[in-house]
């Protein structure tokens, strides 16, 4: 197989794109790709200033390496969910980041949830009896509330998180196969802020197979965690992803297709947004941030929650 563009040996063949490309072509390759899709979805400009969620996985890191190769002004963030699970999952990931950025004299910024609340997430999911088994409903609702806080305080207008094809396909498959309307309204390339001071979320990587990423992250010699977090085992993200998998196999560019065309049949208003499920925000009276809850946000309530008079500051 040779590379189409200069003849070389190619490093990589994309059944899904009728595409071989050697190292040097492919490196060039998915950094324009990425910034077709930035382009094409309109999610952020030039001068903005953008913050990339890292986890330390190949796809986060890969796609800072790459705003920052086509000259956007990214800072990353890492959040320290204190798991460890034997393997010591935040540690490892946590020292891949701090080595990334250091290695391109990049700004990471990182919030460690024991650090600043008082627990770690599998603590807190346990203390607070939700997700005892699974902490990802806790860690979710974290992870989006630190975004969301240093976004504002600091001044950033778009988060960029590294969700491949192959994540959002495996939820939209999850989400048709009962048909969520609400949730098929909302997923998109990019959610615009719903108040001032919220920065707008964006999924450059959204038309990028993950094995496009794993590709791009090998080639580049970027260092990055290969366990993926503990508690994704047994997820139906995973279950959704190998069956995706099977059929890509057999029909390739489908995963591509199937993502696309609910994308089409969005903008045609086919999963209009259902104005009676759009509850009302408030901000929150203790972090300030938006809500739907009667009075103060989940976040903080979970917090409360978990200190016991007199147990904790
Ligand atoms: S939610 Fe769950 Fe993930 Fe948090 S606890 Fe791990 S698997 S990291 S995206
Ligand atoms: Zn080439
Ligand atoms: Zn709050």
């Amino acid at each position: 197989m040779k590379c189409r563009k200069c003849g070389e040996k190619a490093s990589i063949n994309m059944r899904q794109h009728k595409l071989a490309l050697c190292r040097e072509h492919y490196l060039e390759w998915l950094p324009e790709q990425t910034e077709r899709a930035i382009d094409h979805y309109r999610m952020f400009g030039r001068g903005e200033k953008i913050l990339v969620a890292v986890s330390g996985g190949k796809d986060s890191l890969a796609l800072w390496d790459i705003l920052h190769r086509l000259g956007y002004d990214a800072d990353g963030l890492y959040i320290d969910l204190g798991i460890d699970a034997g393997i010591g999952y935040s540690s490892k990931s946590r020292a891949l980041c701090e080595t990334f950025a250091a290695e391109r004299g990049l700004t990471l910024q990182v919030a460690g949830v024991e650090q600043e609340y008082g627990a770690s997430i599998p603590e807190a999911a346990r203390r607070s009896m939700r997700g005892r088994r699974k902490p990802c409903s806790v860690c979710g609702l974290v992870k989006r509330h630190i975004m969301n806080r240093i976004c504002r305080d600091q001044g950033y207008t778009a988060l960029a998180t590294g969700h491949n094809l192959d994540d959002e396909a495996a939820v939209l498959f999850h989400n048709a196969m009962t048909w969520a309307g609400g949730y098929l309204a909302r997923q998109a390339p990019v959610l615009a802020a719903t108040r001032s001071g919220l920065a707008r979320k964006v999924k450059p990587f959204c038309r990028i197979y993950e094995r496009e990423t794993a590709a791009y992250a090998l080639m580049s010699k970027i260092e990055y965690i290969y366990e993926e977090c503990p508690f994704s085992e047994g997820s139906s993200t995973l279950y959704y992803k190998d069956i995706l998998n099977r059929i890509e196999e057999d029909r390739p560019g489908a995963k591509l297709q199937f993502y696309l065309s609910f994308l089409q049949a969005k903008e045609k208003g086919l999963f209009a947004p259902d104005a009676a499920g759009e509850a009302e925000l408030h901000d929150c009276p203790q972090c300030g941030q938006p809500t739907s809850a009667p009075e103060k946000c989940t976040f903080c309530r979970l917090w409360e929650r978990l200190a016991p008079a007199g147990t904790m500051g």
